[in-house]
């Protein structure tokens, strides 16, 4: 039976053109199968069918204008599809549920009636003895009537503290009692030798401080931290030995963000395992020959053991959620297995006061990350001091986690605290724990048990009895928390259990513990890297460390021998857990570029057809969409603008991710780009989330290491929100060797026309030129484009090489010709410059005229000026990248200057520009210090025109007009130039300027 198939709705459109047709006659095809490329001014789209059978004839060609209901395709169809629409799945169960939700209240209100005698209506289906509910209720009545309201609450109150204290689930607060979450009765205890992990971690708390020491003895500049691993090393420690497994040829590996800080205690571990040597930990903050131990985790310095940069302070955290996510995406689209693999981030509770810290925990708990765990190190200190010390960070912290729908676990009090607590039957111990504030808790620590006995116990006669039996000693033993490995072995375990919530484990620490009165809870214990004698001695002892005072004197590193039950307890818990943490490898398989051809479509002219290079950008995208090796790694990244960059047609195509999949029927289901979210959805649509989105990209560009598959994320944002937003997350991915690309849309500051100072980006190439491992293009027109974007394929996922590509795109609408037939003209494409035209009729006076971006062409209309209204003949350069220029220029200026006595290098610039008549005059759409980053590599005269000042909203050509880089400002500063030089008389120039009306008095748009 024949059909018909018909133009979808396309929305607002009509009369569009059709780019491609993608079936024959005689092509048998299935549901869903694109048919057509249609375009409109803003986005390109693919039509998919609504049927399958054999194609019959074809109604359309390309270039013709379609709109909805036009007739595409007859096709002899085997299923029919079309008008009867089934209901969508989804749509489905939302019905049924709604019938469900109607039926229950029908019947509710049934038995109402009989209910109306009850003081309160119990409905609660869960109530397995409503009368006993009845009981309290009625008391609770009872109360409020007798003794009011206040009373009540009061008793409310007093009840949940008693659930919480029993370990019962309690229904939602703000904060529970300053008491550990997981009662003792409830802790799972270890099954670790306590004494031998007591003497390891010793052991490693030794040498980790030790390393610090010996370096800053060396060279006193060097700096480090020994604080901050005193107070985690048990929260790190607990986790090596019993809980975080590695990556290995069976099991995926989880993933742990190590608190920047507390990398010397990571190298003292290694060392004690053999991953480092003695003279590597002397190497601590020497890096500059090879071998050395970075500062912090970087594993652009140490590619073989770090995985994640956490130094700038809540980068980490947001890494971490947008990992954990970016995890369930693999599995969600199945490309990893779901092992149950799990993501540890180590915070500090100074850390938590950035503002990204926090940004991101509602997304956590909003997508359920059951895979994520947060552990904040909360000794009560961030860098000068307690900083909030009238407050409760711990109380604080939980607050913002539990409203955000957090799973939290306090870790507050050790071991010997159980007892006290369990025998505080008047409540007053609890009672001064939750007055108490941080400054005084830090101070106490900073004391000794004599000092706590008097302004803690001794505040109520009740807790001053609870510590009579106790000497001044075992007042002072009373420890945290986190410093204690049953409490944290049963937190870490809970949290591993936990489903359906990340969880925060909050743990309460001594900075610098064990460090004695230089560095033990005192403010300036951040700073402390050295200690002198008697501090080392107290350490040795405090921490029974089997070292001499003579050895102590020297520093000397302490490691037993490989067959002492120590290393071969270390490496056996390792081993059990599937092998050293950190480290940093990649098996992941390189995805084949797509063939050399595969962009052959914007090699030729678009004749009269306009566009702009983002659309550019969708139309390549939709191509490589249909290649197989690379269309299932493509992770398209979109912070809420998929509309403005014409990329809604990519929701029906390959679909949104949505880890809950789709439970309503969007409001524009009947349209072609109607907005579908999926399980298994590639699109990652961010929202606003500048940040968020970056994060994502960052772990999409790294699943190479950290999930062992090469993927491609593309993210396309503002430009001017890009690297100007987010720079430090930019920064962070060029230290993670993230591979991908990064596309600057709407870029320009006179492109984007309308949209103002806030908007219009004039530097964005100059902020990620700081970025060493960042490649980066401002193309102008779509072979270019074609060109740069299948090299970086190539480059980053085909020959692994890590770099990420920076390319801006514009929105600026206009023809594109064919690339130039130039057999090198590729190469210098890719390289930063190729010759595009040549004006020389007149043979007599000559310019060099360099463009890039929208500029570009401005400068070609007037170089046709110059050549016909003044004679000046010219060499147009399309400048796709003035930072790669730059790159090369530094590099064969600096091996020239270091081999005076060999043969010179020329840099490209030099290749290009150097036998080459006339001077040079380059402009862009960026600050004038874009174009002027090549000036030292040519000998030739050089003048930079751009777009310095701040940005205003108005016309393109208004805008070009005010930052002097139209085509009129161009010819009059061109003549100039020429009349500089000598080359021409300066009337010609005082006479374009006067033509033009160029006020030669205005200030410069940098003071406007
Ligand atoms: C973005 C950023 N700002 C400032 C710093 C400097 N800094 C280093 S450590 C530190 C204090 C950290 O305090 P906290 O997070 O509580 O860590 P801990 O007490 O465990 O050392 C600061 C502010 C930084 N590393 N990153
Ligand atoms: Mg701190």
């Amino acid at each position: 039976m024949s059909q018909k198939l018909l133009v979808p709705d396309i929305g607002e459109f009509e009369k569009v053109e059709v780019i491609e047709l993608l079936v024959k006659v005689g092509d048998q095809i299935n549901l869903n199968d694109p048919v057509a490329t249609i375009e409109s001014d803003k986005s390109s789209v693919e039509i998919p069918s609504t049927l399958s059978g054999l194609v019959e004839s074809i109604n359309i060609k390309v270039g013709d204008k379609v709109s909805k209901g036009d007739l595409l395709l007859n096709i002899s169809s085997s299923t029919e599809n079309n008008f009867e629409k089934p209901i969508p799945k989804d749509t489905e169960s939302i019905i049924k549920q709604a019938e469900t939700v109607l039926k229950k209240n029908v019947d509710q209100l049934k038995s109402s009636e009989k209910k109306k005698d009850t003081i309160i209506q119990v409905t609660n289906e869960n109530d397995i003895d409503p009368l006993e509910t009845k009981d309290w209720l009625e008391s609770l009545s009872a109360v409020v009537e007798k003794d009011g309201n206040q009373r009540a609450h009061f008793l409310i109150k007093e009840l949940i503290n008693k659930a919480y204290r029993e370990g019962a689930n309690i229904p939602y607060t703000q904060n529970t009692p300053y008491v550990n979450t997981i009662p003792p009765e409830a802790e799972v205890k270890s099954n670790g030798d306590q004494n031998i992990e007591r003497r390891i971690r010793s052991l490693i708390r030794w040498n980790a401080a030790a390393m610090v020491v010996r370096a800053n003895k060396k060279f006193p500049e060097l700096g480090g931290h020994i604080g901050t691993f005193a107070s985690a090393a048990t929260l790190y420690d607990v986790g090596m030995n019993h809980f975080w497994r590695a990556k290995n040829n069976k099991f995926g590996g989880d993933l742990v963000y190590f608190q920047g800080h507390s990398a010397p205690g990571m190298y003292a571990r290694a060392f004690l395992e053999g991953r480092l040597n003695v003279k590597q930990l002397d190497s601590f903050r020497q890096e500059v020959n090879p071998g050395g131990l970075s500062s912090y985790p970087h594993p652009w310095l140490m590619p073989k053991f770090w995985q994640f940069p956490t130094v700038s302070m809540g980068l980490g955290p947001m890494l971490a959620i947008y990992q954990a996510r970016y995890m369930k995406y693999l599995i969600n689209r199945g490309l990893i297995k779901d092992e149950g693999r799990k993501v540890w981030a180590f915070l500090g509770d100074g850390e938590m006061d950035e503002p990204e810290s926090l940004g991101a925990i509602g997304l956590a708990a909003r997508e359920k990350l059951d895979n994520l765990i947060f552990v904040v190190n909360c000794n009560l200190q961030r860098l000068d001091g307690p900083v909030r010390g009238n407050g409760k960070i711990i109380q604080e912290l939980e607050g913002s986690f539990r409203g955000a729908g957090w799973n939290v676990i306090k870790v507050i009090w050790g071991s010997y605290w159980d007892s006290l607590i369990a025998n505080d039957k008047t409540g007053h111990l609890v009672k001064i724990m939750n007055e108490t504030v941080d400054g005084e808790y830090q101070a106490m620590k900073a004391r000794n048990g004599a000092y706590v006995r008097d302004k803690f116990f001794g505040k109520f006669s009740e807790t001053s009895e609870l510590v009579s039996s106790l000497s001044d000693k075992d007042i002072w033993r009373l420890n945290r928390g986190g410093h204690d490995p049953h409490k944290v072995y049963a937190a870490y375990n809970k949290a591993s259990k936990n489903q359906g919530s990340p969880t925060v484990i909050i743990a309460k620490t001594i900075k610098g513990y064990g460090m004695g009165k230089t560095g033990e809870s005192v403010n300036t214990t951040h700073q402390t890297k050295k200690l002198d004698v008697d501090d080392l001695l107290y350490y040795r002892d405090r921490f029974d460390v089997p070292l001499t005072d003579k050895q102590v004197k020297n520093i000397e590193y302490f490691k037993p021998e490989e067959k002492s039950p120590e290393i071969k307890y270390i490496k056996e818990r390792r081993m059990d857990l599937g092998g050293f943490l950190p480290e940093r490898t990649s098996y992941s398989k390189p995805i084949k570029a797509p063939a050399k051809n595969i962009f052959d479509f914007m090699k030729v002219s678009t004749g009269e057809k306009e566009m702009s290079t983002t659309m550019a950008l969708v139309r390549m995208l939709t191509n490589l969409l249909r290649d197989k090796n690379v269309s299932p790694r493509l992770v398209p990244i979109i912070p809420d603008e998929a509309r403005t960059f014409g990329m809604e047609g990519f929701f029906q195509k390959i679909g949104i991710y949505a880890h809950e999949g789709q439970k309503y029927e969007p409001e524009d289901s009947e349209q072609l780009s109607s907005y579908r979210e999926d399980k298994s959805g590639q699109v990652l649509e961010e929202g606003i989330n500048e940040a968020g989105a970056m994060s994502s990209w960052i772990a999409a560009a790294t699943a190479y290491t950290n999930h062992d598959i090469e993927m491609i994320p593309i993210y396309i944002f503002y430009s001017m929100f890009g690297f100007q937003r987010t720079g430090d997350l930019a920064w962070a991915a060029g230290d993670s060797q993230a591979r991908g690309f990064l596309i600057g849309a709407t870029a320009g500051r006179t492109t984007l026309a309308g949209e103002g100072l806030q908007h219009q980006d004039g530097h964005s190439h100059l902020i990620a030129s700081t970025i060493p491992n960042c490649v980066t293009y401002d193309p102008t027109f779509h072979y270019e484009l074609a060109v740069i974007f299948r090299e970086g394929l190539r480059r980053m996922h085909e020959k692994n090489e890590n770099v990420f590509y920076y390319i801006t795109t514009m929105n600026e609408n206009y023809s594109h010709p064919e690339i130039p037939k130039d057999k090198n003209c590729e190469n210098g494409i890719l390289k930063g410059m190729y010759k595009i035209r040549d004006f020389n009729r007149y043979k007599k006076t000559k310019i060099q005229l360099l463009g890039s971006g929208t500029i570009l062409r401005e400068m070609m209309l007037a170089a046709k000026i110059l050549q016909d209204d003044y004679q000046i003949d010219s060499e147009i350069w399309s400048v796709t990248s003035f930072n790669e220029l730059r790159k090369d220029g530094m590099e064969v200026e600096r091996y020239n200057l270091l081999n005076p006595d060999k043969e010179q290098k020329v840099s490209f610039v030099e290749q290009c520009l150097g036998k080459t008549e006339g001077p040079i005059m380059a402009a862009s759409d960026y600050m004038r210090m874009n174009s002027d980053q090549i000036r030292p590599y040519t000998n030739k005269s050089f003048y930079s025109l751009g777009t310095d000042g701040f940005g205003r909203s108005d016309t393109r050509k208004n805008l070009r007009k005010f930052f002097e880089v139209d085509k009129e400002h161009l010819v009059a500063y061109g003549l100039s130039v020429l009349a500089k030089e000598q080359l021409i008389a300066s009337k010609y120039a005082k006479e374009a300027i006067k033509k033009y009306n160029i006020d030669g008095s205005k200030p410069m748009p940098t003071k406007l």
